[in-house]
């Protein structure tokens, strides 16, 4: 057993309640990692103060300041690389990252997609789901790569679309599921029973589908 615990910088641009899930998994011992740091492109992001009252560190790098986004990349890979983190959690970061980027933190970079991947890339899911007539609608947990939502997943879950749902009440139901399945992919992730070899994710030494693997409520512990 390692006494030091792996490190997580947390990249966000809004409300971070992923963020939040991710601190009460570490409080409550779901998650053995260390929350070293909160960075977010937005200087009012509430994730911010939610990361400052966890007791890390935090950082805002505004992307506006910089002329394009490789400039912004490389000062953001800087601040990251200052906390020497196991992994980079993005968690409702909203900026495109540069294949720079992501090559540098290969098969250590993370990000939460509010659907069911491979369908809905991009952004507005939750309306594009209803707008298309699912059934079913949900998020994914994926590693980050070059092609945007496009990386092998982990874990996905599900939630039931029914006939009165809004974008609103849909994406609260999503959110939900989210703050269940991404403190668990991270700890998958951090003991090496998830991980990214030649492109595709391994659990438990078998080979993940590229929509990763079904998240059922037995799970929960
Ligand atoms: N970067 C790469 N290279 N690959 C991925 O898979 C990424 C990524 C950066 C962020 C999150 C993603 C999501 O889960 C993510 C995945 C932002 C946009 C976007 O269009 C799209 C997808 C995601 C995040 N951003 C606009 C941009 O110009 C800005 C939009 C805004 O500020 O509101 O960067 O959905
Ligand atoms: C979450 O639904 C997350 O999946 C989504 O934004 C929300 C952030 O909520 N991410 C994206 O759309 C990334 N482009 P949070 O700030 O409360 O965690």
């Amino acid at each position: 057993m390692s006494l030091t615990k792996p490190k997580l910088v947390v990249l966000i641009s809004g409300g971070g309640t992923n963020l939040q899930a991710i601190i009460d998994a570490i409080a409550d011992g779901r998650l053995h990692a260390e929350l070293a740091a909160v960075i977010s492109n937005k200087q009012d992001a509430f994730g911010l103060e939610r990361g400052r009252t966890a007791g890390a560190a935090v950082r805002c790098v505004d992307h506006r300041q910089f002329a394009d986004r490789d400039s912004f990349d490389a000062e953001l890979m800087q601040v990251i690389d200052a906390f020497e983190p196991a992994m980079v959690i993005l968690a409702g970061f909203m900026r495109i990252l540069t294949p720079g980027f992501v090559r540098h933190y290969q098969g250590k970079l993370l990000n939460i997609h509010p659907s069911l991947l491979p369908k809905y890339a991009g952004l507005n899911t939750h309306q594009r789901a209803l707008d298309a007539g699912e059934s079913y609608h949900g998020a994914t947990v994926h590693f980050v790569t070059e092609e945007l939502d496009g990386g092998p997943a982990i874990l996905q879950a599900s939630v039931v679309v029914n006939k009165n749902d809004t974008a609103l009440t849909l994406a609260s139901k999503v959110l939900e599921k989210e703050h269940e399945i991404y403190p668990a992919a991270i700890q998958w992730c951090l003991t090496g029973k998830a991980k990214l070899t030649d492109g595709v994710v391994h659990l438990d030494d078998q080979i993940l589908p590229k929509s990763g693997t079904q998240w059922n409520n037995e799970d929960r512990h």
